[in-house]
């Protein structure tokens, strides 16, 4: 007997600023119904779903800023796609702009959850990695100001026993970085979820740009292969604001290959079923942690020549 997840990844298309949360809820729950006559049991939307990529703009107004966040989860906008997947029987896990309090104080972060079947948010995710920069930088088309908007994500890569599996997540940019996975495949990860914003351009640059595609399908095909694990990578796409970002959304097997992807830059949904045994071969033979990785005799290259990695100061 397998054990299986049959997995929706619900692309969405381009959300403009002037789209309300209830137009953005009303085209996932479109992606859930579909879903769930596909006979999905999970369903994983981009990051950021709920709005406008609103690091793109450089805003210096604290209430303008926070009216992109969400200070509770589920909220009323998000409570019908709560209540619509718990009734058809649906996990699902999408991102968010979260405004949390802690200890009498505000905290803002770029996070991701994990809801079981009975509509129980079991994982929350808080992104690490966080690209771009902190000030406007006027030469830009368009900012990248995810440095300013998002304090680091706090609670490290989780890996949630899920949906009969050990699901982790991880947020856009995280996906282009090794420890990202390797963090969570030495807590036996089976399927990792990771939805993306991710503009054709680079200003700075320019010369990835042609390469962009490229690029995201080959760090979440290692990421895959090298951990032994299911990937989900689910883009928001399309020409956003007048500024395109990358789609190719893609279920990728344990053996790195694709085996769904997408083919629009719009609200697309591809479907696979993912049997998550499908992942031991991997752990237990070529990329056996205990038995190959020898972490102790890597060294670090900052210990063994004192020299900081080019880049390393900025
Ligand atoms: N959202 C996000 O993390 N996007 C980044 C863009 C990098 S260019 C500053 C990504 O890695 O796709």
């Amino acid at each position: 007997m397998t054990r299986e997840i049959v997995v929706g990844a619900a692309q969405l298309g381009p959300i403009e600023k002037e789209h309300t949360r209830r137009d953005v809820v009303d085209r996932m729950l479109a992606l859930l119904h579909r879903a769930h006559g596909m006979g999905c049991d999970l369903v994983v939307y981009p990051e950021l779903a709920l709005t406008s990529f609103f690091p793109r703009w450089y805003m210096e107004d604290q209430a303008e800023i926070d009216a992109y966040f969400e200070p509770a989860m589920p909220g009323n906008e998000t409570q019908p796609l709560f209540d619509e997947a718990k009734r058809l029987g649906l996990g699902f896990s999408f991102g968010y702009a979260e405004l949390a309090e802690a200890d009498g104080e505000t905290h803002r972060f770029n996070t991701s959850i994990l809801v079981d079947k009975a509509g129980t948010i079991v994982g929350k995710y808080r992104k690490i990695h966080l690209p771009g920069h902190a000030e406007n930088e006027p030469y830009r088309e368009f900012q990248h100001l995810e440095k300013r908007y998002f304090e680091v994500g706090d609670l490290g890569f989780g890996v949630w026993p899920a949906l009969g599996g050990n699901i982790g997540m991880c947020i856009c940019n995280d996906r282009r970085w090794p420890e990202t996975y390797r963090v969570m495949g030495l807590q036996n990860v089976e399927m990792v979820l990771c939805g993306y914003n991710t503009p054709v351009h680079n200003p700075p640059a320019p010369e990835m740009d042609n390469l962009s595609n490229f690029h995201n399908h080959l760090v979440m095909q290692s990421g895959a292969y090298q951990n032994g694990t299911w990937v989900i990578g689910v883009a928001k796409c399309g020409p956003e604001a007048g500024v395109p970002m990358i789609g190719q959304s893609a279920i990728i097997a344990p053996s790195g290959e694709i085996v769904a992807q997408a083919t629009s830059l719009d609200d697309e949904l591809i479907v696979a079923a993912c049997d998550l045994d499908r992942c031991a071969p991997y752990k237990s033979t070529v990329f056996n942690f205990a038995a190959h990785r020898r972490p102790e005799h890597y060294g670090l290259i900052v210990e063994r020549t004192g020299a900081e990695p080019p880049g390393s100061g900025g």
